[in-house]
């Protein structure tokens, strides 16, 4: 049997659900569900509210009681099949009962993966694929990871226009306007790991945590990583503790995402310098760019991205432009450019 109307507005619901405010982006999908009567009754609801809670199917199940018996489930995420943190949502829809499981998006982690052909096998019917692309970037990032055995990489740079992210003495503080840096931060606030350089750390001597307006460090940190051999000096703001500090010494960017991805990592925001950008740039490993142009000339200086090893114009590495803001006014003006590396170069 195909999907009913009411099946797909209970998807619509779940979805909403899912996206529940405060509810953090990882390490687990974010998932909702609700119970469907036959008449379109929407019995019960639940979401899954981060690691650790009770998943979507049992929250939705607690609420429902006896009258999910014979019931349908319409849940964003495929049920789980595995005891991790809490037990398989698969087991947990049998023990209620429910005649009927509507999933969006197929749970193909090795660990949970499996939970349709448990329902099937034990009589109940499954129906995957409803609203799938709306779930999948529901947990962009965690989809993303979980698709590519890697974490989803955004490179952050500022930059005036001329290409420069540092004076001649060294001197970057003010190159982007307050609200660049405000946006920055709000960007930070998405990922769950601020990457860079120990060049940069020896250099910039960056805090890398998110702050608010009032330059106070929010509950939520992102892991802060700092990769390269270069031992990093005591003192360092990096090693305070407003937030987590990791230490990987390799120069190797996909050993780093392999490290990360291994520790339940799923959005790297890399934030420099030109070494580590260029060293990503050249592995294919930056997925997306987020640009700050600030309205100046340097005409010398540190410039924002290292050797690509690109000597002709025909081999440049192709952006295509996502998005356009202008961030800030007068004197505080940035130019906010998001981009995608494409794969292909452009025809001439
Ligand atoms: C579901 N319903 O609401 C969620 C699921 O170790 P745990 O118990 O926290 O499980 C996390 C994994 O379970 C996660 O990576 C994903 O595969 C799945 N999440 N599954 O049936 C839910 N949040
Ligand atoms: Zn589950």
């Amino acid at each position: 049997m195909s999907s009913s109307s009411a099946e797909l507005s209970a998807m619509r619901r779940a979805l909403e659900l899912a996206a529940t405010a405060g509810v953090p982006l990882g390490p687990n999908p974010r998932v909702g569900c609700v119970i469907l009567a036959d008449d379109g009754t929407h019995l019960a609801a639940g979401l899954h509210r981060g690691a650790g809670t009770p998943h979507a199917e049992v929250d939705a199940l607690t609420r429902a009681g006896d009258a999910a018996r014979g019931a349908t489930a319409v849940v964003t995420l495929e049920p789980c099949d595995h005891t991790g943190r809490t037990g398989p949502c698969s087991q947990a829809l049998l023990a209620a009962g429910v005649r009927r499981v509507v999933f969006a998006q197929p749970d193909t982690t090795p660990a949970a993966t499996g939970g349709a052909a448990t329902l099937r096998a034990a009589g109940v019917e499954v129906e995957g694929g409803v609203l799938k692309q709306e779930a999948r970037s529901l947990n962009s990032a965690w989809t993303f990871a979980v698709d590519h055995g890697r974490p989803f990489v955004t490179w952050k740079f500022a930059t005036t226009l001329d290409g420069r992210s540092a004076a001649a003495d060294g001197t970057s503080r003010w190159v982007s306007g307050r609200e660049a840096r405000r946006d920055t931060h709000r960007l930070r606030a998405l990922s769950d790991v601020v990457l860079v350089g120990t060049g940069t750390v020896a250099v910039d001597d960056p805090l890398l945590t998110v702050r608010d307006d009032a330059d106070r460090p929010v509950p939520h940190q992102p892991l802060r990583v700092v990769m390269g051999e270069r031992s990093l000096d005591a003192g360092r703001k990096v090693l305070g503790d407003d937030a987590e500090t990791l230490h990987l010494r390799t120069r190797d960017p996909q050993a780093v995402l392999e490290e990360l991805y291994a520790r339940g990592r799923q959005h790297v925001f890399l934030e420099g310098g030109p070494t580590v950008a260029a060293a990503f740039l050249r592995a294919g490993l930056v997925d997306e760019v987020v640009a700050y142009v600030a309205p100046m000339l340097l005409g010398a200086g540190r410039a924002a991205v290292g050797d690509l090893a690109i000597t002709t114009i025909a081999d440049a590495l192709r952006l295509a432009i996502t998005d356009v803001a202008l961030l800030g006014e007068g004197s505080d003006a940035t130019v906010r450019l998001t981009l995608t590396p494409t794969a292909t170069p452009k025809e001439h």
